[in-house]
């Protein structure tokens, strides 16, 4: 069953059409932006919630960046593996990614070579369900389930994620 976050944090009724943007620094791919897009897509389906891009970093609503190691909030990465990612509750609206893991961002991430390949957009959707206020669900094969592995992909909303939202927006 889905959960949230001490509570109840959401974003507001007067802020449902959201802008995120990318660390400059980054200096991100297209293709690793689209991923985000896709990613964004699977919630605002199944909400009333939309999601813009937007180059203004500074004014976005959600604020995505890689970091490596210690990055100034108290939560530092921890290299291949471990912690992939996290993202606050709303209305912080910081999604933070771990530099350095093996992101896939294109092709099949359960054909790769690498024993530690992630898959992007699957760190992504779980992400955004953080973002928006969604804590950690007991239905397993949920996105919001706490378990990931190397090489696995799973990017589809489930029944329990969908209705967890929908009690939120
Ligand atoms: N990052 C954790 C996560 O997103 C960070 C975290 C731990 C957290 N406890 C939390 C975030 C409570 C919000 C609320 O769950 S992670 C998974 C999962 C991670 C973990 O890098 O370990 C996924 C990233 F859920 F499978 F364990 C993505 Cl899908
Ligand atoms: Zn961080
Ligand atoms: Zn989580």
């Amino acid at each position: 069953h889905y959960t949230f976050f001490p509570g109840t944090p959401r974003w507001p009724d007067g802020q449902i059409d959201l802008t995120y943007a990318f660390l400059p620094d980054n200096q991100l791919a297209d293709e690793a932006k689209a991923v985000f897009s896709r990613a964004f897509e699977r919630w605002s389906a199944v909400t009333p919630l939309t999601f813009t891009a937007t180059d203004s970093f500074a004014a976005a609503d959600i604020k995505i960046g890689f970091f490596s190691g210690d990055h100034g909030d108290g939560e530092p990465f921890d290299g291949v593996l471990g912690t992939l990612a996290h993202a606050f509750s709303p209305p912080n609206g910081r999604f933070h990614l771990d530099r350095d893991e093996d992101w896939v961002v294109t092709g099949d991430v359960t054909a790769s070579s690498v024993s530690t390949a992630i898959d992007l957009e699957s760190v992504a959707v779980h992400e955004i369900g953080h973002l928006l206020g969604l804590g950690h669900s007991s239905v397993a094969g949920s996105i919001m389930y706490p378990t990931i592995t190397s090489r696995t992909r799973k990017v589809e909303l489930a029944t329990d994620d969908i209705q967890g939202i929908q009690v939120l927006y």
